[in-house]
């Protein structure tokens, strides 16, 4: 039997100790998602155990760009603790993180809880304003290689996250599906997409969180921070580069390493 706590104390330990570890999928044939959930329950916990606070949920794979990127075909969620949240302009400290990547999200600060069944409509109503935002992947995977059940328990990767500069109501937006986000990689264009990428619409894919832990019994509250999955494909930070994603109409944020 797969013991979701003994996944967790690994993966502890390799977040504590900057080493990443092999995927347990490979060794255990019974370790299935709902198992890898626990394990990420336990995980979660032992930060807030060290005085951490929960702030959200971040989702992942999301979007057709991130499961091609990452060969997995199916969303996920993490939790987000107060401890991962950066300092808009803080560089990503690379003694910190085993293998950081970033990639652009929406964020989305939540003015309700969110009641189910959730849908796009009652997830923006209920949103309080939205950010661009940046997440800091650090799988404790070695390569960044897991399966689904993998990185269920590991936290959907969770390791950091920026919130942009501009903050805006939903109604003051176009459109969420056409925020565009450009990346720039030491100032050259690499990646350019828009809000749609995430499940058509970011608003969905809260959505789709909110039935999914509604399942579980938990509920989205006011006050919670929710990250929408990546819009555009991970890249690495390295010591002395600078990464950039530049959001339409919801600012800019430069990633650095050092
Ligand atoms: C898994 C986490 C995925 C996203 O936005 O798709 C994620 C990973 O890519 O390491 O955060
Ligand atoms: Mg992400």
């Amino acid at each position: 039997m797969t013991n979701p706590q003994d996944i967790a104390g690994e993966l502890i330990v390799a977040e504590r100790e900057r080493k990443a570890i092999g995927q347990f999928s490979d060794l255990y044939p019974d370790f299935d998602v709902s198992t890898a959930y626990q394990a990420q329950r336990s995980f979660v916990q032992s930060k807030l155990d060290a005085g951490e606070r929960l702030v959200g949920y971040k989702l992942g794979l999301t979007s057709r760009n991130k499961q091609v990127a990452m060969g997995v075909d199916s969303p996920l969620y993490g939790r987000v603790t107060s401890g991962m949240i950066c300092e808009y302009g803080e560089p990503v400290r690379m003694d910190r993180f085993i293998h950081p990547r970033v990639e652009s999200e929406i964020a989305f600060l939540l003015a309700r809880d969110i009641e189910p069944p959730a849908t796009v409509v009652s997830v923006l109503a209920a949103t309080e304003v939205v950010f661009g935002a940046v997440d800091i992947l650090d799988s404790r995977y070695e390569g960044f290689k897991f399966a689904l059940t993998d990185v269920v328990a590991d936290n959907a990767s969770a390791g950091g996250f920026y919130l942009g500069p501009i903050a805006r109501r939903p109604d003051e937006l176009e459109d969420l599906r056409l925020i565009g986000c450009v990346v720039r990689v030491d100032g050259a264009v690499t990646m350019t997409a828009a809000g749609a990428a995430v499940m058509g619409h970011p608003a969905a894919s809260v959505a789709w969180l909110a039935n999914q832990l509604a399942k579980e019994g938990e509920v989205l509250k006011a006050g919670q921070l929710v990250f929408s999955g990546g819009v555009t494909a991970p890249v690495p930070v390295v010591a002395g580069g600078s990464v950039t994603f530049e959001f339409d109409g919801l600012g800019a944020i430069e990633v650095t390493g050092a």
